[in-house]
């Protein structure tokens, strides 16, 4: 029986799934899960791109030696983060992760070029400091070695699929989070590469989710003992991915897409790049077969996972779901955090910038695990209602419900928090959403699906989906109102 394979990596783990198609129904398989951990160099954050490239091997190697046949690939993660490739074709340096303090700063001196109101005109793409327009940009005034030298820009399942392939090309989903990428013109903005000094010879021709890419390089075909298999581009940017396989029933619907970070927002055909949609720092990232994902980032589960590798380093170690049990314990609603806040999005100490937080706003900080976790999972949730309702008003849609997909909605609790919150049902599944979206495109691509909708019916036969009705939701109002005073959000 054909099987295809997803790559999908995430910031903290990676994961090849195999997928059949058998009567509309799907299954899957994980062929082989890998840690990501990204590496400290000294001042420098990086990803440790052969390590992944190693591990995509692996997946085929794995379906070797189980005897699956395998007849197409493709590769799905992360946003904004490149490499380079020099004259001879070989990756020049190692990629800095989004997360790396290179860009601290930088986006407001680059404002001060190039006015952000232009950006915004051009792009649609919300602002965010590590966007890549701000990466090349700081690699620009640090005068840097790598962009002298560099004659293409790949983003990481780009050069991830060259490696595989030998062939450079950009996919469209990813290239959009650059913010250098005009939806108007359907293609890069040579104006603005030009004022940013960047050579439009290094971004090249881009490639739409279901266009085949080519296909496996003999020498890896020889390394690894396979045979040649077509290579797809698919919505490459992970979100991208998990917003295909949202099994919605109405076109016009909400998601989550939940993880390290919350994606929220929702599908629509047109950019929305209005005064608006900048004020309230929306973005207008590409989706597959010409849809456009309107919505925002919120920081996610990244908090959590920062404080319990915290809690790992001071020697005391807890499982996710033991942390989640101790949040059940603690006292609700008792103190916020804006998720947003700039305290939040480097690596370090979490706890300590939670209690940093509660101090600046005049709250009693939570003391201990579970109050701390209490704390941000509910702010998380009451996040979620301020960026829904801003979701309706900017897109001019009403939502009924809140479709929540990705590995976070195996935290019950977080699901129901956000129902509460919310005061409308949460449809929770498919979790490995990215993974499923991926598929989904290899299966348009080949003409096993006949379009993005008949996927999201028959992804919507084949995975469960929990659903979890709003509760206690008096409380929560009267939590979200002290929640939008105390970070600010709302005067
Ligand atoms: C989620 C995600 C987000 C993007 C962030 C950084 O995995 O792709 O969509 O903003 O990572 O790339």
């Amino acid at each position: 029986m054909a099987s295809i394979l997803a790559y999908d990596l995430g910031a903290s783990s990676g994961r090849a799934l195999l997928g059949r198609l058998t009567d509309n129904r799907i299954e899957t398989e994980e062929l082989h899960r890998f840690g990501n951990d990204p590496v400290q160099v000294a001042d420098r954050l990086h990803w440790d791109i052969l390590r992944l490239y190693h591990e995509l091997k692996q997946g085929l190697l794995k379906a070797k030696h189980q005897g699956v046949e395998v007849s197409s690939l493709a590769i799905d993660s992360w946003a904004v983060d490149f490499g380079f490739l020099g004259a001879s074709g070989e990756l020049l340096g190692n990629p800095y992760h989004y997360r790396d303090r290179h860009t601290d700063g930088i986006m407001e001196k680059l404002f001060a070029d190039i006015p952000a109101a232009d950006i915004f005109a051009r792009t649609g793409i919300q602002f965010l400091s590590f966007n890549s327009i701000f990466q090349l940009y700081a690699l620009k005034q640090a005068n840097s070695p790598l962009l002298r030298e560099a004659k293409r820009f790949l983003m990481i399942p780009d050069l991830l699929r060259y490696f595989m392939t030998g062939e450079q090309v950009n996919e469209f989903t990813n290239a959009t989070t650059t913010q250098l990428y005009n939806p108007k013109l359907g293609g890069w903005d040579g104006e603005l590469l030009g004022k940013l000094g960047l050579s439009e010879s290094l971004f090249g021709p881009v490639a739409q989710p279901g266009q085949a890419v080519g296909s496996l390089r003999p020498s890896l075909t020889e390394e690894l003992g396979v045979r040649s298999i077509p290579v797809y581009a698919v919505a490459e940017h992970d979100t991208g991915s998990a917003v295909v396989a949202v099994p919605a029933l109405d076109r016009s619907f909400a998601y989550l897409s939940c993880g390290t970070w919350s994606l929220m927002g929702t599908e629509v055909e047109q950019p929305v790049i209005s005064e608006r949609a900048r004020e309230l720092n929306f973005t207008n990232e590409g989706g597959a077969y010409g849809t456009f994902r309107l919505l925002k980032n919120i920081m996610g589960l990244w908090i959590l996972n920062e404080c319990r590798r915290e809690w790992e380093r001071a020697g005391q170690s807890y499982s996710f779901p033991e942390l989640v049990q101790m949040s059940n314990r603690a006292d609700p609603l008792a103190a916020f955090i804006e998720p947003d806040d700039d305290l939040f999005l480097h690596p370090g100490d979490m706890p300590g910038q939670i209690r940093k937080y509660c101090e600046r706003t005049g709250q009693r900080a939570p003391e201990g695990p579970g109050a701390i976790v209490r704390c941000i999972l509910e702010s998380l949730a009451l996040k979620y209602r301020y960026v829904l309702e801003l979701t309706e008003e900017l897109s001019g849609k009403r939502f009924g419900g809140l479709h929540m997909v990705g590995g976070g909605i195996q935290n019950k609790l977080l699901c129901q928090w956000s129902a509460n919150a919310i005061g409308k049902p949460v449809w929770a599944g498919p979790a490995e959403g990215s993974a499923i979206g991926n598929l989904a495109v290899q299966w348009i691509a080949s003409g096993e699906l006949a379009d993005i909708w008949e996927a999201r019916k028959v992804i919507r036969d084949s995975f469960p989906v929990d659903v979890y009705e709003p509760a206690d939701t008096e409380m929560w109002q009267e939590a979200y109102g002290r929640f939008l005073t105390v970070t600010s959000l709302r005067a």
